[in-house]
């Protein structure tokens, strides 16, 4: 990289434009770029804001204003001390193009690798997740219910958005399904083909929000992002050979509607599965607590001694995350009861008022 021919912030700078106007015109273009009255940031000097639009390996698209108000995307290169390691949805300091720091994320979506079982951070800096479930046949539960998990411990409020209701036979019977099972949350219903559904999640998606997309690979995620905009990215063409994921790299966008919205490839529900492992090494601060706990099988539920309550307590747990993994929790030690046949019977929920049974 051409370094010291190219100066970082002086650029375009150095006119004789007002420099009033100079500097609101950086500020419209961080808010166009999702930046709120949240997200304030001790630069070091001589270092620009810029906001990750796209990782590659060791380098990354950074987007950020100079001091003319002009947008800049440059490839920037990671510091060699850097940690966290940036992902797309991050803001960071840049100067001479690389990144310095990775400035405080106010939200992060992340999932366990399932390869090295380390926490691998998706998109940061999101303020709603859009749980992206198809309805051309029976919503996938099973799957529906971890994405709500992830984004309840991302930190970011969940929309589920039902896509291809063109395709349904009955959407109502989608929806109500859906709802049964993740009860508190908005469902939208969406066709990129026939357009429903688009300007309501444009009006969610206005100024100021950063939404992040997740969902299978073939869900019409990139669709979405396609109708939403009247562009085409490449989406996936199903029942090809081929490559399975369409989208292969997670990438920030700035909508129209005034938001911006980051597309991830498909994750496969082999990716979220809920054992009580990776719950221990996704909930690392529990497990650390549990080791004090006076009993060593405590079940951290009302149990005398229990070292992971008196932290929930005390605030060093955050109560969030511990309901999370309670949740969690249950559900895998149900699963594991089920897959004994002599519990089948016992295990299975009973039906509810409504007739329907509580999940696939
Ligand atoms: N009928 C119908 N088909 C849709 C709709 N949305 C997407 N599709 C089709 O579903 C397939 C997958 O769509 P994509 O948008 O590529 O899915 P994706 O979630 O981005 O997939 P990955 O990038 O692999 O994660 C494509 O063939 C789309 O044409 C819809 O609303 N109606
Ligand atoms: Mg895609
Ligand atoms: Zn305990």
């Amino acid at each position: 990289m051409d370094r010291g021919v190219r100066k970082w912030s002086t650029m375009a700078g150095t006119t004789s434009e007002d420099p009033r106007r100079a500097a609101a015109r950086a500020a419209a273009g961080y808010r166009a770029l999702g930046r709120t009255s949240a997200d304030q940031f001790d630069l070091a000097d001589g270092a620009d804001l810029g906001r990750v639009s796209i990782v590659h390996g060791a380098n990354a698209d950074v987007i950020w204003f100079d001091a003319a108000g002009e947008e800049v995307v440059s490839l920037c290169h990671f510091s060699p001390s850097i940690d966290p390691r940036p992902v797309a949805g991050d803001w960071v300091a840049v100067s001479d193009d690389r990144i310095e720091t990775v400035l405080a994320r106010r939200s992060a979506l992340q999932r366990v690798n399932q390869r090295t079982h380390a926490l691998q951070v998706l998109a940061a800096n999101v303020d709603l997740v859009l749980l992206v479930i198809p309805i051309d046949r029976a919503p996938n539960i099973h799957m529906l219910e971890r994405y709500a998990v992830m984004a309840r411990d991302s930190g970011a409020p969940p929309i589920i958005v039902l896509t291809k209701a063109d395709e349904s036979e009955s959407v109502e019977a989608a929806v109500a399904t859906v709802h049964a099972a993740v009860p508190d949350v908005e469902v939208l219903t969406t066709s990129s083909r026939s357009g429903v559904g688009i300007e309501h999640l444009r009006q969610l998606l206005g100024s100021g929000v950063t939404a992040v997309m997740l969902g299978a690979s073939g869900a019409g995620k990139t669709s979405l992002l396609n109708a939403l905009e009247n562009r085409q990215e490449h989406t996936r063409t199903l029942g090809r050979g081929g490559g399975r994921h369409a989208t292969t790299t997670r990438k920030l966008y700035r909508l129209s509607s005034g938001g911006v919205l980051l597309d991830i490839p498909g994750i496969r529900l082999a990716n979220l599965r809920v054992e009580p492992d990776h719950l221990d090494e996704t909930f690392t601060e529990i497990d650390e607590a549990a080791a004090q706990c006076h009993f060593r099988d405590c079940a951290h539920r009302a149990d005398e001694g229990c070292a992971v309550l008196a932290a929930v307590a005390a605030g060093t747990i955050d109560p969030q995350r511990f309901a999370n993994w309670q949740r969690i929790r249950d559900e895998a030690s149900r699963l594991s009861r089920d897959r004994h046949p002599a519990n089948r019977r016992a295990a299975r929920p009973a039906p509810r008022e409504d007739g329907t049974e509580g999940r696939a």
